[in-house]
This record gives structure tokens, sequence and C-alpha cells, in this order.
């Protein structure tokens, strides 16, 4: 029997963070999701959520599901048959906005379905090779202002969670001074042995992202994010060639042209994808896979219980990004120790609900 999409459920809600995220380009209370269940005349239900970032994205990502419900049902839940069909049926509309991230949620929801008609790990299907990843922590040290040795202890606090040997650390403060006090602090805290990434969240403006990075060469860290809007490639290209420590990017590209873009420009050393912004599994296989990608190290952003899937499978897989923010919905949190998260072998994609958190955090 063929299986096909019947319908797609979903359900908002709005989770608190242990640590609220306060980067150079702006704050976030809380986290908002709508989590997908996508249900097929077989029985098998794919899961997947989406991160809408503001409360009031919830209803209009909602009503966008709706409307692309419409035009799978009865469709095959082949992943790899709904993503081109979709993308060339919905190409005159704005594919980059909230309907990019729902065709992105509905791509890892049918690798889900995918995985657990075949009884595999997401992994096991895309013939992941590894079996575990290393992985920094990404839950705080957010932009606070007045005092570094409060990054700084936080810092010891992050890397004891999970017997991390990596931590990213925010920038982008008013003054560089700021900047260098606690990159400072942070690393007197965490000592030589620990990676310090840090990231800037597109915040710094050419010139001075050109000063502020040349004036941290030197200061130990492991990467730069984002010193530039994520979309000036050329800006980025010459940045990363005046400045020694390597610079990342690539969170905010929306599909694998993006990204063959951005390398055909060596707009950075490092790229590292969000998987609801480069197009779900499907894109992220089709990025690195690209022949210009084959030398290039890629990390994740966010995601960690899928992206421990497909990093399994990709070849220049570099660092997975710990954050334990949609954890309180998850059935089975993504655990780090000794600083690795290793691949999970259940069947699907690593995304399963706590019903009862998920009845508790659930809004209208
Ligand atoms: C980030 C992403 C999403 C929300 C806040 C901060 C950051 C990261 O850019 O790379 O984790
Ligand atoms: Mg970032």
């Amino acid at each position: 029997m063929t299986m096909v999409i019947t319908n797609i459920k979903t359900t908002p809600v709005l989770v608190p963070f242990r640590y609220p995220p306060v980067t150079a380009s702006g704050a976030i209370s809380e986290l908002p999701l709508v989590l997908l269940d996508v249900e097929t005349n077989v029985g098998l239900t794919g899961h997947a959520y989406l991160f809408v970032f503001l409360k009031g994205m919830l209803k209009p990502t909602i009503g966008c599901v709706a409307a692309v419900e419409e035009l799978v049902k009865g469709m095959s839940a082949d992943p790899e048959q709904v993503d081109p069909i979709l993308r060339r049926r919905l190409e005159l509309l704005d594919i980059h906005g909230i309907l990019g991230q729902v065709l992105a949620g509905l791509d890892m929801a049918l690798w889900d379905i995918r995985a657990k008609s075949e009884d595999l790990s997401l992994a096991a299907v895309l013939g992941g090779t590894r079996d575990y990843l290393k992985s920094y922590n990404s839950c705080g040290l957010w932009v606070e202002k007045g005092d570094p040795e409060k990054v700084a202890d936080q810092a010891l606090e992050l890397l004891a969670e999970g017997d991390f040997s990596a931590v990213k650390l925010r920038l982008g403060y008013e003054t560089f001074e700021e900047d260098l006090a606690v990159v400072r602090a942070v690393k007197r805290s965490c000592g030589d042995a620990v990676d310090v990434m840090s990231d800037f969240n597109q915040g710094l403006d050419q010139k001075e992202a050109l000063s502020r990075c040349q004036a941290l060469d030197g200061e130990g860290l492991y990467w730069i994010e984002e010193p530039v809007r994520y979309d000036d490639y050329h800006g980025s290209s010459a940045l990363a060639a005046a400045v020694q420590t390597p610079i990342q990017t690539g969170e905010n590209l929306l599909n694998p042209l993006e990204f063959q873009k951005a390398l055909k420009a060596n707009a950075a050393d490092y790229y590292m994808f969000d998987v609801q912004r480069i197009a779900g599994v499907t894109g992220w296989l089709a990025a690195v896979t690209l022949p210009e990608a084959a030398s290039i190290p890629v990390s994740t952003h966010l995601f960690p219980e899928i992206s421990i899937h497909f990093m399994a499978a990709t070849e220049n897989a570099h660092w997975l990004e710990y954050v334990d923010w949609a954890s309180p919905v998850m059935r089975e949190p993504t655990t780090v120790s000794g600083g690795k998260v290793q691949v999970p072998t259940t069947a699907g994609n690593g995304i399963a609900w706590n019903d009862e958190a998920v009845a508790r955090y659930r809004v209208e």
C-alpha cells in the first residue's frame, strides 16, 4: 500500500527558557514552538517542531501549515517526492518566509515517517557512520551588561552540565572594551583546554567588524560567528581574509543555493546550518553534498534532537550546537556526557512529545 499523508496536526506551545537569549540583535523571553504531527494512512505519525521566535507568529504559522496541509493531503509521504513537488508548485509565492519554514518542518516530519517505516533511526536511513558528535553548550552566555565575572561563572556552570569542553559566548556589546572584558573573563575562568566559540549575531557593520575581529585575534577564540549581515557574502569574505580567527556563518542561509553562493564568495571558514532554514533534512543533504563543500567543516544550529541524526551521516561534520530549549516537551531530551552526544538508535528522527508537558505549555 502506498503511504500517503492524511492530515497535519499543529500544537502551539510556549516553553520557558532557563537562560533567556539576549543577543546583539535582540532578546527572546520565551520559546514559541509549533509542534507538527504529520499523520498517514498506515498509522505512522511523523513529528517535527518549528521555532517561530515571536508568540504572535504562532497563529500565522499554524495558518500556513493548514494551507500546506490542503496541498499535501493524499500525497505520497515520501520526503524525496514531496519536497520537489511542493517547491515547484509554490515557487511563485514567497517560499523564503514562513512558508519555507513550514515546508522544512513538513520535510523533517516526513523523514521521521520514512525512518519509522523502515524501523530505523534517521541516522541509519541516511547511512550515518558516526556513533557520537562533539557538542558545545550554547544554552547561555548571553549579552549581559555589567559584570563579565558573572558571565565567566555561568561558563563554568554550563561546562559542568555535560562535562563539556566547549561553550559559545555572545558578543556585540555597545563597546569593544566590553566585548574584550567578557572574552578575557570567560577565557580565564574556562582555561586553555576549553574551546570558546563566539557569536556577534550580525550586530556589526563592516568597519566595526574588521576592527573588533582583528583586535580579538590573539584572544584564543575558537570561531567568530556572524560578525556582519549573514547575506553580505563579500563583506564576510573580506573579513575572513583579514582576520586569523576562523569566521563562522550560515545559520540564516535559506537554501543550498545560497550556501553555494556564499562558498563561491569564500564568505567564511566554517559553516553551520539550521534545519528549519536550509530547507529541512532534504535541504541539509543537498547543501553538505555540494562538490564545493567537500572540505568545509559543517556544524548545526539549534534543533539538536534531529540534527544529531543527519550529522551522523555528514562527512565534514564539525560541532553539534547543544541547546536544551525544546527539551521540556521532548519524551527523550538530548543528553550530553563527556561533551558528546550519542547518535540515537531508536526508530525515527529523535523527536517525540512528552504529552503531559505539551498539555502544560500549550497556548491557544
Ligand atoms: C542564536 C540563535 C537563536 C536564538 C538566539 C541566538 C544564535 C546561535 O545565533 O547561534 O545559537
Ligand atoms: Mg549564531
